[in-house]
């Protein structure tokens, strides 16, 4: 089901008038998914990334995107990348962690102080000890994450500018026991919803509020349910570029090459893209009837501090995924 060869004589003469001059009919069509919205950078990066590598394999790899949770919701896709289903997918270490726990690290509340410390940790050696936890499971992560952001925290029924603020609240959070635990060590009620019934979930007052970076709270529309944004930074988030390894290995090495290039190099210029948007997005959702406000995040990392919440985790990944982290970032726990 993975591949579909283009056997037959009369097949390939069709491909050949239908398709433009010089590309053949498509010897392995492979099917890349992911959560965004179709106007989020991502979207537009991944299209350029399957051009370039349609063209350079001289039209014998076709990827073709599917954005916006068309193939279902994370944690359905995420089955559908293990079983070959589907060979390409992009997703949230923290939600990759309820099969690759290691995988959540990036997520720690409040421990990248900026995009240098990230891309210093990710791209180098906590990364890698996360690629290869990966790697054990059936799955090939790319070298290059692709940026979620820094998240902020919106609402729908009051503005969240401390920590008490987040008592009893009803948020929505990715599913992942890392979100969940923060949450609670907040004294919030969390409640884990895929992205792809976010939207409605705020709209049917299923949850008060929802925390995401600013260019999904933008590309998702999510300012039409909700009121306010606290720009909490509260942690950052990133996609891994992840390839069903059978899928993968299946394809020639030339072309093994062809993919990581041009995923990895689509990444670095997605990084680009969402780290200005995110930098220029307020006054735009401001104008769209969000009110915004900057909380100092110290009480709110210092109330995680005192839940246990840095200990409990530090004791989760181990001594040695930890030092790999706090090398970058500085004491947390
Ligand atoms: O589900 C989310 O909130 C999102 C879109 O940020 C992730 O993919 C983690």
């Amino acid at each position: 089901t993975r591949r579909r060869f283009v056997g037959t004589a009369a097949a390939v003469g069709l491909g050949a008038t239908l398709l433009p001059k010089g590309l053949r009919a498509a010897e392995f069509s492979y099917k890349m998914a992911n959560n965004l919205a179709v106007s989020h950078p991502m979207n537009t990066r991944l299209k350029e990334a399957a051009d370039r590598i349609r063209e350079g394999s001289g039209g014998k790899l076709d990827i073709q995107i599917f954005p916006n949770s068309q193939l279902g919701g994370d944690t359905d896709m995420l089955s559908q990348v293990r079983s070959g289903a589907l060979e390409f997918f992009t997703l949230s270490g923290l939600i990759l962690s309820t099969l690759v726990p290691i995988a959540s690290i990036n997520g720690i509340g409040f421990a990248f102080k900026n995009y240098d410390q990230v891309w210093k940790s990710m791209d180098g050696d906590l990364g890698a000890y996360v690629r290869q936890a990966i790697a054990k499971v059936g799955l090939v992560a790319f070298d290059k994450m692709w940026d979620n952001g820094y998240r902020e925290i919106t609402s729908a029924s009051k503005p969240i500018l401390k920590p008490e603020d987040l008592a009893g609240f009803k948020i929505r959070v990715p599913v992942s026991p890392l979100w969940t635990s923060m949450f609670k060590a907040f004294g919030s009620a969390p409640a884990s919803i895929n992205f792809s019934e976010v939207y409605s979930a705020l709209q049917t007052k299923i949850v008060e509020g929802q925390e995401n970076p600013l260019a999904i709270i933008e590309s998702g529309k999510l300012y039409e349910v909700q009121k306010y944004c606290s720009m909490t930074n509260h942690m950052w988030d990133g996609f891994h570029f992840l390839a069903n390894a059978e899928a993968f290995k299946a394809l020639p090495k030339n072309l093994q090459d062809l993919v990581q290039e041009n995923f990895n190099k689509s990444a670095v210029d997605e990084r680009a893209d969402v780290a200005k948007l995110n930098a220029s997005l307020r006054e735009e959702l401001t104008g769209k009837g969000l009110t915004f406000a900057d909380p100092d995040p110290e009480p709110f990392r210092a109330a995680l501090k005192k839940a246990g919440f840095y200990a409990e985790w530090k004791q989760k990944y181990g001594e040695e995924a930890w030092a790999l982290l706090e090398k970058n970032v500085g004491s947390l726990a």
